[in-house]
């Protein structure tokens, strides 16, 4: 299989952690042309977006829809818990995730590199993410991963995140303080153990120059 990527995206880290988890053989090619807005990218991919996999015939992009697949095409280890009430409450997390928490996270990363950090627009900015972060906070009971000792698919989604989380807040001027978000800190230390997730962490800081 074939993921083009991007190594400081979370959408992208999602995708690799559950190839890891699942023990999926891949490659990680360079974008075609160089980036996701070439040419040749644009030809396989017309959105120009990455996460993008090709497994086979199959050729995905949407960070969700690709970890459905994968979760379908590769069951084992499943990474979505048994039961129609959690498996819905795992979709809810990564959703909130995609739509909410790291599309947040994604504006401000943007807003820091554009030079607006010091724009007063961003004090509310980073209040919503302390509001999102307190909605997770209060959706999470991490023992020690979202749904027991079973690292899933809304664990891949926040895994990186939460070191955007911690860093954004940093940069910002206002660092998460640890008993704002006590349950998610745990979590994150936990899933911060898990190879995958160390792998794809060092991976975004190198690619974001070691910070
Ligand atoms: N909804 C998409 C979002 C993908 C996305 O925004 N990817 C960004 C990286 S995080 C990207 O490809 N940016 C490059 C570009 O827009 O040219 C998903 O879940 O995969």
């Amino acid at each position: 299989m074939k993921l083009f990527h991007l190594p400081y995206s979370h959408h992208c880290a999602k995708v690799r952690i559950t190839l890891l988890e699942k023990g999926i053989a891949h490659e990680l090619p360079p974008l075609p042309g160089g980036s996701t807005r070439s040419p040749e990218f644009l030809a396989q991919n017309p959105l120009g977006k990455v996460p993008f996999i090709v497994d086979g015939d199959v050729a995905l992009a949407e960070s969700e829809v690709i970890v459905e697949y994968l979760e379908e095409a590769y069951p084992e280890p499943a990474m979505l818990p048994s039961g129609a009430a959690k498996r819905a409450h795992s979709r809810w997390l990564s959703r909130f995730h995609d739509l909410y928490f790291g599309k947040q996270l994604s504006t401000l990363y943007f807003a820091l590199n554009d030079g607006r950090r010091d724009d007063p627009a961003m004090v509310a900015e980073v209040d919503e993410l302390y509001r999102l972060t307190d909605v997770l906070e209060a959706a999470i009971e991490p023992a020690p991963f979202f749904f027991g000792e079973t690292f899933g698919l809304a664990d891949a989604s926040f895994a990186l995140s939460v070191l955007y989380l911690k860093m954004l807040t940093e940069a910002y001027g206002r660092p998460l303080p640890p008993e704002r978000a006590p349950k998610l800190l745990a979590w994150f230390d936990a899933a911060g153990r898990r190879p995958s997730v160390a792998k794809v962490i060092a991976d975004c800081q190198a690619a974001l120059g070691g910070s």
